[in-house]
């Protein structure tokens, strides 16, 4: 079943709400308040719609009441079922210090075809290529790098891998390094950061590395309408997260997870840029309206392009 076009304007107008909302926060040293103000918005917009849509990946579970929780029913519930994954201010860093690459993130799916992600890490691989054994989760990092030389035509000193700079790293960071290849370390921001791969003109060969594992759902529902490779592993740090983990019906631990049992069928994504940063400008005042760039994916209609839009101050 394919999600009907109409749908892409309206997220697309769900996010540029939600950036807005923040925009009046950039620069305030608040991520709080500037999260808040994206979340505020965007259930907002989201209960305006005509669908039933389930956030499966949201800001926290019920039990410790946030908006946009994770099984909350948005929309007027006249319209189709869909899967919500939300991240209403990714890079909130960013936002509060008025720096590159703040985000406000949306993915939709239909009902049941969008994992229900725990919050945890999860270690992840991306890289634009169809084929199944070229990079891997499994495969150190010299075999990936060397595989994505071959398969790429390019020697190691040419590919460029993004991940996030972190002392967890430390040791892929120090491999990479001694394989000459060059690096984009990001401070924040692995939304964007794995969407990197999408296109030569970002530069960047290959992504990979541990973080949030609901920002892994969200890139890999980019990444399918790319028709690009991603695989992503959960990690679990206590028994309290494998014992939410159990309720979300994940049974094995340690499982790697390929793209398509990540997100299937058709999909919407949309991100909306706040702040400049790698993949969409951010929000600008020209006279009396705002101008939003938000970066959209339609799987079913092969959409993937910037959207431009302008709302009245
Ligand atoms: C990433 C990144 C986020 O968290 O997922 C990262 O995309 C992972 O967590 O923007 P650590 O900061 O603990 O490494 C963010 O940086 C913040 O949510």
């Amino acid at each position: 079943m394919t999600i009907d076009a109409k749908y892409l304007e309206k997220f697309v107008k769900v996010t540029s709400k939600a950036a807005i909302a923040s925009y009046f926060l950039v620069g305030k040293k608040d991520k709080l308040a500037a999260d808040k103000a994206a979340v505020d918005a965007m259930r907002t917009e989201l209960n305006k719609l005509d669908m039933q849509g389930k956030v499966v990946i949201g800001e926290g579970s019920l039990d410790k009441a946030p908006m946009l929780y994770t099984g909350e029913i948005l929309g007027n519930r006249k319209g189709p079922k869909f899967d919500i994954a939300v991240d209403p201010l990714e890079g909130t860093n960013f936002a509060a210090n008025n720096l590159p690459g703040a985000l406000t993130v949306i993915a939709v799916a239909n009902e049941s075809n969008l994992f229900n992600a725990p919050e945890t890490y999860m270690d992840k691989i991306s890289a634009n290529l169809n084929e199944r054994g070229v990079v891997d989760l499994d495969f150190s990092i010299k075999k990936n790098i060397y595989n994505l030389s071959e398969y790429k035509n390019k020697s190691p000193s040419m590919l460029t891998v993004c991940l996030l700079d972190r002392p967890r790293h430390k040791k892929i960071i120090d491999k990479l390094n001694a394989l000459g290849v060059k690096l984009k370390l990001i401070t924040d921001g692995d939304v964007s950061g794995a969407l990197l791969v999408t296109n030569e003109k970002y530069n960047v060969d290959l992504f990979l590395g541990i973080g949030g594992g609901p920002e892994g759902v969200l890139a890999a529902s980019a990444l399918d309408t790319f028709n690009c490779f991603f695989q992503g592993k959960f990690l679990f740090d206590s028994i309290e997260e494998k014992e939410i983990a159990r309720n979300l019906g994940i049974k094995d631990f340690n499982k790697k997870y390929e793209l398509n049992e990540i997100v299937s069928g058709d999909s919407i994504f949309c991100a909306t840029g706040i702040t400049s940063g790698d993949i969409v400008d951010g929000i600008k005042k020209n006279n009396n309206e705002f101008e939003l760039e938000t970066f959209v994916t339609h799987k079913s209609m092969g959409v993937r392009k910037i959207i431009k839009t302008k709302y009245k101050i």
